[in-house]
């Protein structure tokens, strides 16, 4: 049997992880990240897609292209978070399991950030753990997985 595919979604700006702010997201590039995903995804048994945009509607695309290929979704939609009721509602339509990341901890920030249109739609929330809330999502989508495999 085939690696259940997980898409691995980064919304905008995340593409200057390393650059600026390190203080809030750390020293660590994008790339860094991928390979922090992929490794974990390896040693889980998933096969990974990694992602990243700086567009709303690309991103609203990856997710409605989620729901035909993957098994489950990591996303942090960066700004489109707080923003974003298309992108709510292109995650309210999967029946997989989607797990919410952020790597600051956005209850620690200004309040426009305290609200999350995604986490109506998410399965469950990570923030404030920096990269690692990746490795822990891809582990809780694991554990998921296979509860939904037992109960069949
Ligand atoms: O903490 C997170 O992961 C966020 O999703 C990051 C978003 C922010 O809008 C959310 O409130 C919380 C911002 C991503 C921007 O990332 C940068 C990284 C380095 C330099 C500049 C921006």
């Amino acid at each position: 049997m085939s690696a259940p595919l997980i898409f691995v979604l980064n919304g905008p700006n995340l593409n200057m992880l390393g650059t600026r702010q390190p203080e809030i997201y750390g020293a660590e590039t994008i790339d860094d990240l991928e390979t922090l995903c992929a490794e974990t995804a390896d040693g889980l048994g998933f096969a990974i897609d990694f992602r990243q945009t700086n567009l709303e509607g690309e991103l609203i695309t990856w997710v409605q292209e989620a729901r035909a290929r993957a098994a489950g979704v990591v996303i942090n939609p960066a700004g489109y978070t707080h923003t974003s009721v298309a992108l709510m509602d292109a995650l309210l339509a999967l029946d997989i399991p989607v797990i919410e990341v952020h790597i600051s901890n956005i209850h620690q920030r200004e309040s426009f950030r305290h609200h999350s249109y995604v986490s109506r739609a998410a399965t469950g929330v990570i923030a404030g753990l920096g990269f690692a809330g990746y490795r822990l999502a891809l582990l809780a989508l694991s554990e998921i997985l296979e509860e939904e495999d037992d109960d069949q």
